[in-house]
């Protein structure tokens, strides 16, 4: 039986558009999850949308429709946006579907049996943008005298009857865990201000509210909904069909890693495993978090107008160049910017120029010079021999970088070989061995290509289509594309078809792409 991975995204609020921020955490996502079914795991990959809260009600008013119909309409955009991006995922999770009501109305009974629900009233300070309570000393007040939250979301004073969560009883417990699970949060800055908050003292939490109704009702507590957090984490034990333990997808349970915005860890590293172990449920592995996309070096922002579509990026660029790009530009963990010069910069240098032409001059001398047929390897020299041992090391280098992460230093990585495989064919000089000596140019084509074929291999999580393209063009057969697969040889003597570009260069064209002109 292979072993079971569970990875998840974050359920995006539909209160607006989804944005290039959204279709980052999910391809970023995606590529471990297809990573992981390619290296021989059992893998549910889930994401979808969190579609209750006062934020979500507003929104919903603001556009003059009833709740529900308002969460059908952004949430279909949403699954739009994520079949565009490439996801694969094996479920799309909705918070108002009867299926997660049902695991939340449980959940919440499972912690209020364990004696850590409490009623009271709740008086203080809420950001409806953040969802989020916080405290006098977390604010800043403004020249106008009001107050914002850090991460700049207006507050506004409540008071309502609220039921609470006794998170302060879990200081120690959550301590523990993060010491006993020293990768249950990454980047490691972002454990250790975690942990710092922790150490600080907890507060216990308010669970529900009573000035709205958009949400899920607590049981047996008439007018009281579900604080949306508590409602929104649930869906992750839902979509393993919690509470029914028995069900199929229960065997996902703990999740492997959630992928979050660094926005949202406390929510993920401290609310929910502190939820989880007062139902007395298993607690997740990981919980990973990426840093901010800006446009153009500028926040993205309604009211300054560059915020990004994802779909338009994709339409002008390309699907696996956008992929490509948003997992290659900067380091998962930290905060970078997206403009047009930088991606036109990876697609001509490395696509078209490093890995586009590798492939095309390999191949068209293949059927060229050898009517498309792929020679054995012959005997080799310890020039070949050094290639192809560095191809060897690639999936072991490329495994880890994915699961921690570091998904540029996995394809810096992968571009060592396509820059070593560059440097080899031009020493090697194939084209003129043509006359002196064929045998040798069959082996230095065969060696170009079982390079190739691993580097197309590891490719194929970050650029599903032009890797599937390539492969074919490798002669490599769709059963043996995993990377267990690497250790069996292609057959010496297969018909390769006839070469075609895989990456074309980018030529601007004279009408600015969306988002404005080339910086
Ligand atoms: O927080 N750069 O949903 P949300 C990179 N519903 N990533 C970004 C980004 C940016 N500029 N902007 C957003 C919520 N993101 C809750 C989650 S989970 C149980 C509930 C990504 O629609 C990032 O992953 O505000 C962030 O955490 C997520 O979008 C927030 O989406």
């Amino acid at each position: 039986m292979k072993p079971t991975f569970y990875i998840t995204t974050p359920i995006y609020y539909v209160n607006g558009a989804p944005h290039i921020g959204h279709a980052y955490t999910s391809v970023a996502a995606d590529v471990m999850a297809r990573f992981k079914r390619l290296d021989g795991y059992d893998v549910f990959f889930l994401t979808g949308t969190d579609e209750h809260g006062q934020k979500v009600e507003q929104a919903a008013r603001d556009a003059g429709l009833d709740p529900q119909t308002h969460v059908d309409r952004i949430s279909a955009d949403f699954l739009d946006m994520t079949r565009a991006m490439g996801v694969s995922n094996d479920d799309w999770i909705r918070t108002t579907e009867e299926r997660h009501k049902r695991s939340c109305a449980e959940l919440w009974r499972r912690i209020a049996a364990s004696g850590d629900i409490w009623l009271g009233h709740y008086e203080g300070w809420y950001a409806v943008r953040d969802e989020a309570f916080y405290d006098e000393d977390e604010l800043t007040t403004q020249p106008d005298g009001t107050k914002i939250a850090p991460s700049g979301a207006p507050v506004a004073w409540v008071r309502e009857p609220s039921y609470f969560f006794r998170l302060s009883a879990w200081q120690d417990r959550l301590l523990k865990l993060y010491e006993d699970n020293p990768d249950f949060i990454a980047p490691a800055s972002r454990r250790a201000e975690v942990m710092s908050f922790v150490r600080g003292g907890l507060r216990d939490l308010s669970v529900s509210r009573t000035t709205f109704s958009w949400g899920i009702p607590v049981p047996d507590a008439p007018g009281h909904v579900m604080y949306v957090w508590l409602d929104a984490l649930n869906n992750y034990v839902t979509a393993c069909g919690f509470p029914d333990e028995d069900a199929p997808r229960w065997r996902f349970w703990p999740a492997d890693v959630h992928f979050v915005g660094k926005d949202i860890i406390r929510f993920h590293a401290v609310y929910w495993p502190a939820f989880l172990m007062a139902a007395g449920l298993p607690v997740p592995k990981r919980v990973t978090s990426n840093g901010w996309w800006l446009a153009e070096g500028e926040k993205m922002s309604k009211s300054l107008g560059n915020v990004i579509e994802p779909r338009e990026l994709v339409a002008t660029y390309g699907l696996d160049q956008i992929r490509y790009f948003l997992l290659r530009e900067k380091p998962f963990g930290t905060d970078g910017s997206i403009s047009h010069h930088a991606i036109i910069s990876r697609i001509n240098v490395e696509l078209a120029n490093d890995l586009g032409n590798l492939a095309q001059r390999t191949l068209s001398l293949v059927a060229r010079n050898l009517d498309g047929v792929l020679p054995g390897r012959g005997t080799g020299t310890l020039e070949d021999a050094g290639l192809l041992t560095a191809a060897d090391a690639l999936p072991a280098l490329v495994r880890e970088a994915v699961e921690r992460q570091t998904f540029h230093e996995g394809l810096e990585e992968i571009w060592k070989i396509i820059r070593a495989a560059n440097a080899y064919i031009d020493h090697q000089a194939p084209w003129a061995l043509n006359k002196t000596d064929k045998v040798r140019m069959g082996t230095v084509l065969r060696v170009l290509v079982d390079a190739m074929r691993v580097v197309a291999t590891l490719l194929q999580p970050f650029m599903p289509t032009s890797m599937a393209n390539m492969l074919d063009q490798l002669g490599v057969p769709v059963h043996a594309r995993s990377i267990e697969a690497l250790a069996a040889p292609l057959a010496d003597g297969i018909h390769l078809p006839p070469p075609r570009g895989v990456f074309p260069r980018f030529v601007e064209s004279p009408v600015a792409p969306p988002g404005g002109p080339a910086a």
